[in-house]
């Protein structure tokens, strides 16, 4: 026996010792096994029937009322050195977390089957990939995890032949919010979850992994695990350039991912190629230029606000093999949410008859879980073992003042600054952060697994000589006028933006330098077809001396909370945005870019 496998099931025999399960089961990952983990929960009830004629192999799964997102209070990092974990996370000693939560673990799956479940997050011959192994007591947990990644036999294998796997043990335990922890232990690359079955706290390739332990050892190996989707936009001649976009939980990741182009595009024969909608894991190729593979196999994507209109390419797949989380359900059996249609829902997220006055009837943060490739742009690109190049990144926040549409950094440290000083309008994706503007650099405030002055440190440290990266952007779909109305439509108008963005990348378009970076010039910028209310052009790009003096202050403040992590460099590039605002004219507003066609 290959002694991988020994040590793989020394630790399974020391879990079960622990939880006491009353049945292990090694998952395969087969689809047999699926259909019986499904009967399984449709029986228990843990899995609720959809309308089969409409939606073939859909189920709803209602989760515990107080278990409806990620806890970011409840999830740790525990490193030896305090420090290493930084002010981003919350930290605890390694031993003292183990202690604390192995008393949980006793005996916690008494009465219940302890799943294995091998995975492996990436294609399974990428270099690229990483796998795990999580063992779990939930089967709602097993379902998703088959959906999500690339879970069973292969993955062990792969897992026999590399050597090393992430160690991600989880329970349900009672499902108490205190009896709940979320614990990463990076240096001995080992996951620990109890009492949550959300997906963010429970499915723990996707943030545990592919983000928190997978952030740490990208530092340590030279690469980047980011929050961010891939998507591949192919020109009328036929060429893809790949972006990679960072936006914060709940922002329209995955709607950016799904993009339909304009009619006007279409005709053209512009199309949007999707690779991923949540993580990217990006390494330099020996061409110098960032190479990105989506370390996961399907979408756990926001519900609400999906519609025909919205993102029609998320609502074709969904039509049939889905696991939705907490949406409504109309009187025919479909599943429903707000944004969805007209119709009224006959229960609500808990199943109850619904009533307006209990709130919405899906909750804000429900969910589906589905197959990439189920959706009708999913790029067989994303099977590549080598991982599609990123000609650009794209950072952006929910901002409904201040942030132009779009601008560009001038160059990879200021590309760097300016995901650092990412902020963010909160969402439903965590309980517990308030409603305010919170910094989020690079959409990684949750999930980075280290002190983000090193994070930062690490960004810099891939502008070498001979590297070919990408050019940085910042976005903002979500600024408001005085009205409080959208002042741009977002969804597929974003592919104009986009295709500005490719157009800087291939020297077709120029810019308008500013002290906060390079904006459109508007004859650059295609907005056939497009309707906008007057003045809103102008006041997308409306760039305000005195606020962003006055954010630059607060972005300054908020990089020295890394004390001396913070690199250098970092703080030089911030002075030189502050200095070069000053020495803008008075009085504010600095310049009102839009209008100077
Ligand atoms: C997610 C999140 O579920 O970011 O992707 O919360
Ligand atoms: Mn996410």
């Amino acid at each position: 026996m290959p002694s991988q496998l020994e040590a793989l099931n020394r630790w399974i025999d020391d879990v079960a010792k622990r939880t006491r399960p009353d049945h292990v089961h090694w998952c395969d990952g087969s689809e047999a096994e699926y259909r019986q983990l499904v009967d399984e929960m449709l029986e228990t009830g843990d899995l609720v029937e959809l309308n089969q004629d409409t939606h073939p192999r859909c189920y709803l799964h209602r989760s515990d009322p107080k278990d409806v997102a990620r806890v970011e209070k409840l999830t740790v990092i525990c490193t030896s050195n305090r420090e290493d974990a930084g002010p981003n996370n919350n930290w605890m000693d390694p031993d003292e977390a183990h202690a604390k939560i192995d008393a949980l673990f006793d005996g916690c799956m008494q009465g219940r089957t302890m799943y294995v479940v091998p995975y492996c997050m990436g294609p399974l011959g990428s270099p690229l990939s990483r796998c795990g192994i999580e063992v779990t007591d939930s089967p709602y947990v097993v379902a998703n995890m088959r959906i999500m990644t690339r879970m069973g036999t292969a993955a062990l294998e792969r897992i026999e032949r590399e050597g090393t796997f992430i160690k991600a043990l989880h329970s349900i335990g009672e499902l108490d919010p205190e009896r709940r922890w979320i614990m990463h232990f990076p240096e001995e690359l080992a996951i620990k979850s109890y009492g949550s079955g959300y997906g963010g706290n429970a499915l723990l390739g996707k943030k545990c992994h592919a983000l928190r332990i997978g952030s740490s050892q990208a530092r340590s190996e030279g690469w980047l695990a980011e929050h961010m989707l891939i998507v591949g936009i192919e020109n009328p001649r036929h060429e893809i350039r790949y972006v990679a976009a960072a936006f914060p939980s709940a922002c329209g990741k995955t709607n950016l991912a799904m993009l339909i182009p304009p009619e006007g595009y279409q005709r053209d024969g512009w199309k949007v190629w999707t690779v991923g909608d949540d993580i990217c894991w990006m390494r330099p190729g020996k061409d110098g230029r960032l190479y990105a593979i989506n370390p996961e196999a399907g979408y756990f994507g926001v519900a609400p606000g999906t519609s025909a209109r919205t993102n029609p390419n998320a609502l074709a797949m969904l039509q049939h093999d889905t696991i939705f989380t907490n949406v409504a359900v109309t009187d025919n059996g479909q599943p429903w949410w707000e944004g969805l249609d007209q119709r009224t829902p006959a229960k609500d997220w808990q199943g109850r008859d619904h009533d307006p006055a209990n709130g919405p009837a899906a909750h804000p943060n429900s969910r589906f879980t589905v197959r990439a490739s189920q959706c009708p742009s999913w790029s067989p690109e994303a099977e590549n073992d080598q991982g599609v190049p990123i000609d650009a990144i794209v950072f952006g926040g929910r901002r409904r003042s201040l942030v132009p549409l779009v601008m560009e950094a001038r160059d990879w440290t200021h590309g760097v600054l300016m995901g650092a000083s990412m902020a963010s309008e909160a969402t439903a994706a965590a309980t517990d952060v308030g409603h305010n503007v919170r910094r989020d650099p690079m959409a990684m405030k949750p999930f980075c697994g280290y002190n983000f002055g090193d994070y930062f440190a690490h960004w810099l440290s891939f502008d070498q000589p001979g590297m070919k990266l990408p050019k940085v952007f910042h976005v903002n779909w979500f600024r408001k006028g005085d009205d409080g109305r959208f002042l741009w439509p977002g969804f597929g108008d974003n592919m104009r933006v986009l295709e500005w963005m490719l157009k800087r990348v291939t020297g077709e378009a120029d810019a308008i330098e500013t002290p906060i970076g390079h904006l459109p010039r508007v004859e650059d910028l295609n907005l056939d077809g497009l309707e906008l209310a007057d003045g809103a052009l102008e006041a997308l790009f409306r760039v305000d001396g005195a606020e962003w003096r006055d954010e630059q202050a607060a972005i300054g403040k908020y990089l020295e909370s890394y004390g001396a992590r913070l690199p250098a460099a970092l703080k030089a590039e911030h002075r030189r945005i502050v200095e070069a605002l000053e020495d803008e004219a008075e009085p504010a507003p600095l310049r009102v870019h839009a209008s100077a066609s």
